[in-house]
C-alpha cells in the first residue's frame, strides 16, 4: 500500500472542516496511519514549501500556513497519492471540480483548505518532515477485504 501526506490548512481548521475532510477519506476507504494537530514553525513551513521559494506567493504562503494550527495526517491506500489529490481538486478552488474538497469548500488559491503530496517522492519527504517513524502506525483493518479484491 502507498502512503501520502495530507494536511488540513489553518483555514480548514478555523472553518470547522476538519471532521468533514477526514470523513471523506475515511468513507472512501483510505486508512489513517497517523494524525495530529500542530502549529507549524516558520522553519518547517519553509522546508515543506521549499520548492516554491522565490515565487511571489511564497512569503504569504508561509505566513498563512503558520497562522494557526493545522491537522496533519498520513493516509494509506492503493495509489493514495493521486487518489487524495483527485479528491482535493485543482489548486485554485474556482477551477476545482464540483464535489472535490477544494471545489466544495474553497474560493481562493491562497485559502484552499487542504494540502496533499504531489508524488510518492514528495510524500516520503513530507511524511518524514512532519512525523517521527513511530508516529506512523502499521495496522490491519478487517474491512480491507471488503475494500480490495
Ligand atoms: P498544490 O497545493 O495544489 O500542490 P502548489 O503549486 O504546490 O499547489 O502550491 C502550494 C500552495 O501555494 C497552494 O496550495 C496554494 O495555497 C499556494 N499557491 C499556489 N499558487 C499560488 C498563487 O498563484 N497565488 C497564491 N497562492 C498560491
Ligand atoms: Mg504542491
Amino acid at each position: 500500500m502507498d502512503r501520502t501526506y495530507v494536511m488540513v490548512k489553518p483555514d480548514g481548521v478555523q472553518r470547522n472542516l476538519v471532521g468533514e475532510i477526514i470523513a471523506r477519506f475515511e468513507k472512501r476507504g483510505i486508512k489513517i496511519a497517523a494524525l495530529k494537530m500542530l502549529r507549524i514553525s516558520r522553519e518547517l513551513a519553509e522546508k515543506h514549501y521549499g520548492e516554491h521559494k522565490g515565487k511571489p506567493f511564497f512569503e504569504p504562503l508561509v505566513d498563512f500556513i503558520t497562522s494557526g494550527p493545522v491537522v496533519a495526517m498520513v493516509l494509506e491506500g492503493k495509489d493514495v497519492v493521486s487518489t487524495a489529490r483527485d479528491m482535493m481538486g485543482a489548486t485554485n478552488p474556482l477551477k476545482a471540480a464540483p464535489g472535490t474538497i477544494r471545489g466544495s469548500y474553497g474560493m481562493d488559491v491562497g485559502r484552499n483548505v487542504v494540502h496533499g503530496s504531489d508524488s510518492p517522492e514528495s510524500a516520503a519527504r513530507e511524511i518524514a518532515l512532519f512525523f517521527a517513524p513511530e508516529e506512523v502506525i502499521d495496522y490491519n483493518k478487517e474491512v480491507d477485504s471488503w475494500l480490495y479484491e
